[in-house]
């Protein structure tokens, strides 16, 4: 049975000062079934958005007053936003039937995925990058116009509730296949395309039949279930941002490469890192664009030319629709945090163009954005993914 968010709501704060922060903090993992954050509270001037249940709700104000933190609710309750959610009914063999203005199941992607590979099978095959603990496939497809290309590997949908993730990424394997646009064209010959929408499927699956906003993967750990695929990668694992407690939304797992999911997945990358010049990875939200690394704030590695080439490529994406982007590493943009793919994938694999993005928006709706938002968030970052290929190229 679905889960009813009935009266839960969506919190948006942003602390001011380290008090703040430490009262945020320290209520991370008290009560997660009452208290869900979306992102880990660790930033002063971060954002902070947070999911209360109903009967907490009352507890969660008098604390926030009694330390008089200021909390604006975004929205009072989110089933009301959840059951207004739209999800698009895929028909099969018809790819035009999958749209921008709704997010569609595991299944119908798929489904996308098998028929745009069909009907294109000149340029476009199904790759397979892995499989999930339930064993389904990490299923994705490669593009490409012929053999010596380098490639750009695109990751979609690691943490499961993050829905716009999965929709943007088949929007730019769309723009890629379809578009008439000089430029998409000529990157999506240029290139070898490596992408995957939903490298988390049954985390995905049980976002639509059980629980919307489940973050992880889906293996049973004593009673709890779940490991955060965004801290299981064998790069610093555990040492920031990670649990060691099974409930907690970033339970690391029980070692590095514990998850079939990110163990697959990073032998798949690993198998295809040869000709490999960017790296791509989507999440949701905050309006970000971070390169590694997570664990500490020095500029390491090309830093100073990723960030320049990142900014520039956020002035690109602004320009249709004015959506400002912040762009830095993982630990100054949004918070130390290890044991993530990019991380794993810039230190091992040394990827000169590795980024990871934090989609549209700023707390209103986290991770619950509405559909009518797919299309422009999609148009934009499809802008900056051709502007990030431009301005790498000028920096060689
Ligand atoms: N928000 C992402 C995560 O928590 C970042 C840190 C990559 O995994």
């Amino acid at each position: 049975d679905k889960f009813n968010f009935t009266n839960y709501a969506l919190y948006r704060i942003v602390p001011k000062n380290i008090e703040e922060l430490t009262t945020l903090h320290s209520m991370i993992h008290t009560n997660n079934k009452d208290l869900d954050f979306f992102d880990e509270p660790v930033n002063v001037d971060g954002l902070v958005s947070v999911v209360t249940s109903p009967g907490y709700r009352k507890t969660f104000d008098e604390i926030l007053k009694a330390n008089e933190i200021y909390a604006e609710v975004t929205i009072e309750n989110i089933q009301v936003v959840i059951d207004k959610e739209r999800i698009g009914k895929y028909a099969h063999r018809n790819v035009r039937s999958m749209t921008w203005d709704a997010y569609y199941t595991f299944e119908d992607i798929y489904s996308w995925l098998d028929d745009v590979a069909a009907s294109n099978s000149d340029v476009v095959s199904l790759i397979y990058g892995g499989m999930s603990y339930e064993g389904r496939e990490i299923k994705g497809v490669k593009i490409s116009h012929g053999i010596g290309r380098r490639s750009i590997f695109i990751e979609g949908g690691i943490h499961a509730r993050e829905w716009i993730s999965y929709a943007t990424v088949n929007y730019i394997i769309n723009e890629l296949v379809y578009s008439e646009d000089p430029e998409t064209q000529a990157a999506a010959r240029d290139f070898d395309w490596y992408i995957f929408p939903c490298t988390n499927p049954d985390g995905y699956v049980w976002t639509h039949t059980d629980f919307r906003l489940w973050r992880k993967n889906r293996k049973p750990v004593g009673t709890e279930f779940g490991i955060d695929l965004n801290r299981n990668w064998n790069s610093n694992w555990l040492l920031k941002s990670s649990s060691t407690d099974p409930s907690s939304n970033t339970y690391a797992g029980i070692g590095p490469f514990s998850e079939i999911e990110a163990r697959t997945l990073a032998s798949y990358i690993e198998s295809v890192a040869d000709t490999m010049e960017m790296y791509l990875s989507f999440h949701s939200s905050g309006q970000l664009l971070m390169v590694p690394y997570g664990n500490t704030t020095d500029p390491l590695d090309n830093y100073y030319d990723t960030i320049k080439i990142g900014r520039r490529a956020m002035g690109s994406l602004a320009v249709r629709h004015g959506t400002p982007y912040i762009t830095g590493n993982i630990a100054e943009a949004i918070y130390e945090a290890t044991g993530t793919s990019v991380d794993w994938v810039k230190e091992k694999l040394r990827i000169p163009l590795t980024y990871c993005y934090e989609l549209r928006d700023r707390g209103q709706y986290g991770h619950l954005l509405p559909a009518d938002q797919i299309l422009p968030n999609s148009e934009e970052v499809m802008d900056s993914v051709l502007a990030l290929i431009r301005e790498g190229q000028n920096a060689e």
